[in-house]
């Protein structure tokens, strides 16, 4: 073994809510670390989706840092679901506050990443032509940060305004007089289209697969919530560190099938009125994995969407029916169905009209056995992201003997945890795949993994030993546990981004883990208490410890 030394103990990709949070925690560590970030200031996701009515639909009392206890209680959230913009001051703010900045190399993108097994660092390669070479390598890339190429014949050929709602300008847009088409309808779309609509002359909505939404109901912070997070402020912390989905709730104990129709609709009702993004799916405790059961709330919301939306032919088109109601990301929005009631929004259903081309002046789709042309001054593609996997694999990353992660990971994620992959050693992910991540309240779920990073490196340190890499027996219990458990459920059933099925040519395999935040973190910490079971070790003359 080598004893050459790294330039810093970690290189850290990303200076999002994850990325903060990790720089501090080493910094407090005692342990030299360098973030990389393409942007030019902190923020990630909030840095990058400043499309108009952006905001976080988990609760900002919810979705909020825990680990600064003064910043928790001295933070004032100005609304149930505060925009991208305030999002993005708060980040800013915990930045400034603990002088995070300096740790961080912005408009920088790294490019590649090279295991040595001679003297056990990385080497990551940056797109200003510099390496930096590390003992510890975290990804901290976010699961919504890749966008997914739009795929569509003629994409480039528009010669009006072209935007992405995960890369919108900085200084703003204004569609005032505009005819605008939007490509789109996940949540991106949801939440600007109503704001888009309120300002363009005319919108055209082209919708490949409807979304099922609930009204956010959003406004100041609701009393009761505030008075639960008041009451006892690190009790309600640690109550969200222990549920399934990383905010504290109720889960319920019945089944939507022995119910009778009056109390399934009143449970359907109270969720509705509720306005968070769990409140449908945990109506009842069979909704994500019986079909019958779920089919009751799909039809409640379907049945909500007619009531809203005026012309029955466009309302129809709206209603979901081609999978089950929370396998795809369910959706909050303000004012979103009502807004096809206007009479300058019409929504184009692409299952019957498919785009057959975008043109220079705006899109064309097949309509029988012709065609309709449609014109616009500006075009908005929302058209998502190559979720969780897609901000990894796009950075060269070669493990033990030059194997590529693009590679291993061809046929789907393998992982152990969610957290790192064989042959790649001392390699870390933040909310990676088969990690709970995008199925929960990801602050919750980043500092779980921010911590349990931080203090694996902490005890690797105190133990002597400098390298770690999960086993081939491990990571094939995890990888299968993690798609067992989807199984179980009705999520396979839908063609989602959690299944990588937007993304033409990727794996379709389950990407989060559907366990749940609390099951997760207690085989997270039952693997620290094992004496780290499933992770070989070893020190700096290369000893193993197993
Ligand atoms: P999503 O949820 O992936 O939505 C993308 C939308 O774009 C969705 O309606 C897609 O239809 C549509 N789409 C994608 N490609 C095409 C093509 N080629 N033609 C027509 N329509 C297309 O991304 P968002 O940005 O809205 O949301 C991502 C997450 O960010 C969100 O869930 C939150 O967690 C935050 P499809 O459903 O694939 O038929």
């Amino acid at each position: 073994m080598s004893d050459q030394q790294p330039d810093v103990d970690v290189v850290v990709v990303g200076a999002g809510i994850a990325g903060l949070y990790l720089l501090y925690r080493l910094r407090e560590m005692g342990m030299s670390a360098v973030a990389f970030e393409t942007g030019d200031d902190v923020g990630g996701t909030w840095y990058w989706n400043r499309y108009p009515g952006a905001r976080c639909d988990v609760q900002s009392i919810d979705y909020s840092y825990s680990w600064d206890a003064e910043l928790d209680e001295t933070w004032e959230w100005s609304e149930r679901y505060a925009t991208q913009p305030e999002i993005l001051r708060y980040v800013n703010h915990v930045a400034d506050k603990h002088d995070l900045r300096r740790h961080i190399t912005f408009e920088t993108r790294v490019d590649g990443a090279a295991w040595n097994d001679d003297t056990e660092l990385w080497t990551v390669a940056t797109d200003d032509g510099q390496q930096t070479t590390c003992r510890y390598y975290v990804m901290a890339t976010g699961c919504l940060s890749s966008m997914k190429d739009p795929d569509i014949a003629g994409t480039g050929t528009f010669e009006g305004d072209v935007y992405f709602t995960g890369r919108w300008p900085h200084e703003g847009v204004d569609f005032t007089g505009k005819r605008v088409g939007v490509i789109g309808t996940g949540s991106s779309a949801i939440q600007s289209i109503p704001i888009i609509a309120s300002q363009a002359s005319e919108l055209t909505v082209f919708q490949r697969t409807p979304n099922f939404s609930l009204p956010a109901h959003n406004g100041p912070v609701r009393p009761a919530d505030r008075a639960a997070i008041d009451a006892d402020r690190a009790a309600y912390r640690q109550l969200a560190k222990y549920s399934s989905a990383g905010v504290p709730r109720e889960l319920s104990e019945e089944s939507a099938l022995t119910v009778s129709e009056e109390r399934r609709q009143e449970r359907f009702e109270e969720a509705w009125e509720e306005g968070t993004i769990f409140s449908m799916t945990g109506a009842f405790m069979d909704l994500l994995v019986d079909r019958t059961a779920n089919e009751y709330a799909a039809e409640f919301v379907r049945n909500k969407i007619r009531s809203i939306v005026d012309d029955p032919t466009t309302a129809e088109a709206l209603c979901p029916t081609t999978y089950p109601l929370g396998t795809k990301r369910l959706c909050l929005d303000t004012n979103y169905y009502a807004t096809f009631n206007e009479p300058h929004v019409t929504l184009v259903d692409l299952f019957a009209n498919p785009i057959s081309s975008i043109t220079p002046a705006g899109i064309d789709v097949v309509d029988g056995d012709g065609a309709t042309s449609y014109e616009f001054d500006a075009l908005v593609y929302a058209t998502g992201f190559d979720a969780m996997t897609g901000a990894i694999v796009r950075v060269d990353i070669a493990g033990r003997n030059g194997v590529q992660l693009k590679e291993k990971w061809a046929e789907g994620p393998k992982t152990y945890l969610g957290l790192m992959s064989h042959d790649f050693p001392n390699l870390f992910m933040v909310t990676g795949p088969q990690s709970p991540s995008v199925l929960s309240n990801m602050a919750v779920s980043i500092e779980q993994h921010v911590d349990w990073i931080c203090d694996t490196l902490d005890h690797l340190r105190d133990h002597d030993q400098r390298v770690i890499e999960p086993t081939q027996e491990a990571e094939d219990g995890w990888v299968a546990h993690a798609n067992d458990f989807a199984d179980m459920t009705l999520f396979p059933e839908a063609n989602s981004w959690y299944m990588g099925a937007n993304v033409p040519g990727k794996a379709r395999v389950v990407l989060p883990y559907l366990g749940g935040v609390d099951r997760y973190r207690r085989i997270c910490d039952a693997v620290v208490d094992g004496d780290y079971v499933g992770f070989a070790r070893s020190g700096p003359s290369g000893e193993h410890v197993d």
